[in-house]
């Protein structure tokens, strides 16, 4: 069986990210001078019996190697003379020269295709390589007050060292690094957001199609641009039509699209190398906006918008919030919703108008759509902005069917607009900029985009 097969031709590629993941690597060393850093990508998640759900590499691990190998293993010895020793432990092939490329149906290349294995790996990562099944022999006889573990990630390397209390600093450590966005990275999230843009444009078009049909029309035309253009979606699309968008995370997509109503669509293209864009729109299904549906759109564009302007290097991380949540709690006054003044509503003891803006107005994106998110608070949530980090600035507003504290009229509408924006050494630069935002814009994109014709997807 394992004879009698041709050689295999070896691939001199290297991955684009080689040369920033070598340069995170050091500067994550630099960090943890005299440590051994243990950093594994995790395994296969089983879906039921002998069933996986698709593979998609550790956050963290992937930023130090771009491998998406599963259950491979980065460890970096960052000796205090700083010298050090980095390796990537990778399972070996199971080419045909095995049996398990028969046998295993879940590494087999017979059964999965062919992988980079051991030797092809230290080109294409541009990193040290090792066998697997080396790392426990590896690692042997290390001091354990030294060795730091990226943990919950895999069982089996979760126990090879006894818990240290400095685990944890390692994972904050690369939530910390990953704030700043070095130069690939903005590039890549440049292209996750052009295919996003993609994918909205194919949503309008489709809309006359999923009327009738339902949400799961406006999913799965999204989908396809998502997983044709890109890796896959960045997180669950959410196609909520009518009230549904009064749902935060709507992903049953089980709804009917009516004319009439409005389409909330939180989507992102995740790209090949595994950045995601996160964008909003809030859409009349059938073109154009009511009255009303206009008016509270309005009301949040322009809290996206003073929350736009508050991204500054500099700037604290929270001041896009509060601009946006003033811009909408002196709103809600003046329509009577509000029964007091912003000033007296968003007292921290007070906060009424959260019954109606529900969420945080921005978080970190990258290779998560909620990045960074193991940073110290002092960094993130109460610390500034600095050149090179990308956030999202989407501020909504939601009046759910059954709330009798608004009128009528608002009842069942939900809006949210959401883009998302790099800050630059000056201010910033809205990345999803493409996508149009004045209602105004929308209308007349939309209705461009139906004189095209139907969908045929552009592929
Ligand atoms: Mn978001």
């Amino acid at each position: 069986m394992t004879a009698q097969w041709a050689p295999e031709s070896f691939s001199a590629e290297v991955h684009p990210s080689a040369p920033y993941a070598a340069a995170r690597r050091r500067e994550l060393a630099a960090r943890f001078a005299g440590r051994t850093l243990i950093i594994p990508t995790g395994n296969f998640k089983v879906r039921a019996n002998d069933t996986d759900y698709r593979f998609r590499a550790g956050t963290d691990f992937y930023y130090l190697t771009g491998c998406e190998e599963p259950d491979a293993v980065l460890v970096i010895t960052a000796s205090d003379d700083a010298d050090v020793v980095e390796t990537l432990y990778i399972p070996a092939r199971r080419d045909a020269r095995t049996h398990e490329f028969f046998t295993d149906a879940r590494y087999g290349e017979l059964w999965v295709g062919a992988r980079r294995g051991v030797e092809e790996s230290r080109t294409f990562f541009g990193l040290d390589t090792a066998p697997l099944e080396q790392l426990g022999k590896d690692l042997v006889g290390r001091d354990d007050t030294n060795v730091l573990t990226l943990r919950t990630l895999d069982p089996a390397v979760d126990s090879l060292f006894d818990p240290n209390e400095l685990d944890g600093e390692l994972g904050r450590a690369l939530s910390e690094m990953r704030l700043v966005k070095d130069s690939f990275e903005v590039e890549q999230l440049r292209v996750a957001i052009a295919h996003t843009v993609r994918g909205f444009e194919d949503v309008v078009r489709a809309l006359p199609e999923a009327e009738g049909r339902g949400e799961r029309v406006i999913e799965g035309v999204f989908n396809l641009r998502a997983r044709v253009e890109g890796n896959d979606v960045g997180y669950d699309t959410i196609a909520a039509s009518g009230a549904h968008a009064t749902t935060l995370h709507w992903v049953h997509n089980n709804g009917v699209v009516r004319r009439g109503d409005l389409l909330l669509l939180d989507a992102g293209v995740e790209c090949h190398n595994l950045y995601t864009a996160d964008v909003t729109r809030t859409l009349p299904i059938d073109g154009r906006f009511s009255p009303v549906q206009r008016r509270v759109y309005e009301l949040v564009l322009a809290a996206q918008r003073a929350g736009i302007e508050a991204v500054a290097p500099g700037a604290p991380f929270i001041a896009a919030h509060e601009a946006a949540m003033k811009v909408l709690a002196q709103g809600l006054f003046e329509w009577g919703i509000l029964r007091e003044p912003p000033e007296r509503a968003l007292r921290r003891d007070r906060q009424l108008h959260r019954r109606y803006t529900l969420h945080g107005t921005s978080h970190m994106l990258g290779l998560d759509v909620h990045d960074c998110a193991r940073a110290r608070d002092e960094l993130y949530y109460l610390g500034e902005l600095r050149e090179g980090y990308v956030l999202t600035v989407e501020p909504g507003l939601y009046f759910q069917s059954n709330d009798l504290s608004v009128p009528e009229e608002y009842r069942g509408i939900g809006v949210r607009i959401e883009d998302d924006v790099l800050v630059t050494a000056t201010g910033c630069e809205v990345l999803s900029a493409a996508l149009p935002r004045g209602a105004d814009e929308v209308e007349a994109w939309m209705s461009a985009l139906w004189a095209l014709g139907p969908a045929r997807l552009g592929l």
